[in-house]
């Protein structure tokens, strides 16, 4: 399946290369966008970018699209075949159109990548189609690329300047949760939109990157794997939900977020294995114990939520929903603190005094995260969220500041290393 998919993009690439190939060799920037149904976006698109790349720039559009049921892939092939983009739009600008026609649907961040793996730009930019991404900061981008050889270029909601309009609350929780995951539990706190999905960088930097096709955000994985090797420019956006089209995201998000926690987790057993330096080596420490202990976290919110979910809905009980979440907090703390010992931490000694004493002090700093789980799912219930959504939020905010409590108080660790 996978090789007769492959085969369709080199197809596509080959076809298109008869045509363009003259343009290749010093294009400066690709434009990767991913598509899925995006019919009412992708024409827009195109040329409002076309109209805010500088005329010196020679630019690819690449189209991703996993043969959209509402034509987006014939849209834009139609639309780059009419509109002659070959056409020099100075005496030193040009721009093609690429689109890569995949099959099946094989998931944004593989869609991302094909797209990446068939352009020939030296400078990369990766944006989505439905507007949230506003082609007006292309220029800013490029001449951030310009500037430095070894940056990556992030357009960022969360940097000062930046915002969001007309996210969904529910949305905006489980965007900022994951991000403050990443940013405390990966260590890349000094950026602040990891998980963004509108960023530049040179071609050069994806050297040696091997990507998990299970991960959730390339660039969040850029950051963790070229930490310090890359310097990182955040562009304040304001970051616009779609007018047009639905997310296809929201189901998966959550999902896809522990599956890239744990490829980072494993990444991170792999480079302890192979130490360079004893800075490196403490922060692959770092960075292994957090994804660890944040997949651990995150299989208590599996507990948390199931059993909270049956004591309330009438399978187990029909419980106050806050009373079936205190049960859901006190069983879930217990899995994970026995889970932290063992795996997180690999605490050998479980003597009864200290297995109890550290217990107690887990407990502790787990009842600071009640405080703010309660609280958190109260408000959001009675502000009108759903149950659930509400408790995944607030299980994810209580999480974030129990792991550097615990990792000095509970198991005697420094806080870095
Ligand atoms: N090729 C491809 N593109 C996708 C897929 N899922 C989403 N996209 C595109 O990725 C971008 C972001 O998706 P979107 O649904 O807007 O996610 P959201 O902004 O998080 O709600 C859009 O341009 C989508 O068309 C996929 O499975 N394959
Ligand atoms: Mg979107």
């Amino acid at each position: 399946m996978r090789d007769q998919r492959t085969a369709e993009i080199v197809q596509t690439r080959r076809e298109n290369e008869t045509s363009h190939n003259e343009e290749a060799p010093s294009t400066f920037l690709s434009i990767v966008i991913p598509t899925y149904n995006e019919s009412e976006n992708i024409i827009r698109l195109i040329s409002e970018i076309t109209n805010w790349v500088p005329q010196d720039i020679r630019t690819e559009i690449l189209i991703v699209d996993d043969n959209s049921p509402d034509g987006t892939g014939s849209l834009a092939s139609e639309y780059a075949l009419e509109n002659d983009f070959d056409i020099a739009l100075n005496n030193s600008g040009a721009l093609t159109i690429r689109v890569i026609h995949r099959s099946i649907r094989d998931g944004l961040m593989c869609a991302v990548l094909d797209g990446i793996k068939a352009s020939m730009g030296k400078n990369i930019l990766v944006m989505d189609a439905d507007f949230s991404h506003p082609p007006q900061l292309i220029p800013r981008i490029i001449s951030e690329l310009k500037n430095e050889s070894n940056c990556v270029v992030i357009g960022s909601r969360y940097a000062k300047g930046g915002t969001t309009v007309g996210v969904p609350l529910k949305r905006l929780l489980i965007s900022f949760g994951a991000t403050e995951i990443a940013r405390y539990g990966l260590k890349v706190k000094e950026v602040r939109d990891p998980m963004s999905g509108f960023f530049a960088l040179p071609r050069h930097i994806l050297k040696d990157i091997e990507f998990s096709t299970q991960g959730f955000k390339i660039l969040l994985e850029i950051l963790v794997k070229k930490q310090s090797y890359v310097t990182v420019k955040e562009i304040p956006y304001t970051f616009t939900d779609r007018k047009y089209g639905n997310s296809k995201l929201d189901l998966k998000v959550s999902i896809d977020f522990m599956k890239a926690v744990w490829s980072l987790y494993k990444y991170g057993r792999r480079s302890l294995r192979r130490p360079e330096n004893e800075e490196n080596r403490k922060s692959v420490l770092f960075l292994s114990k957090a994804a660890r202990f944040f997949t651990v976290g995150a299989s208590g919110l599996i507990v948390n939520f199931l059993v909270s979910y049956l004591l309330s809905n009438g399978t187990l009980g029909s419980l106050w929903y806050i009373q079936a979440t205190a049960i859901g907090i006190a069983i879930s703390i217990t899995t994970n603190f026995v889970l932290n010992k063992i795996w997180t931490f690999e605490d050998k000694d479980f003597s009864a005094v200290h297995s109890l004493k550290q217990y107690g002090l887990f407990l502790l700093f787990s009842s600071l995260g009640i405080t703010i789980q309660l609280t958190l799912v109260y408000v959001l219930v009675e502000s009108g969220l759903s149950y659930n959504l509400s408790l995944i939020s607030a299980v994810a905010a209580a999480s974030i500041s129990n792991f550097m409590l615990n990792k000095k108080w509970t198991f005697g660790e420094k806080v870095w290393g």
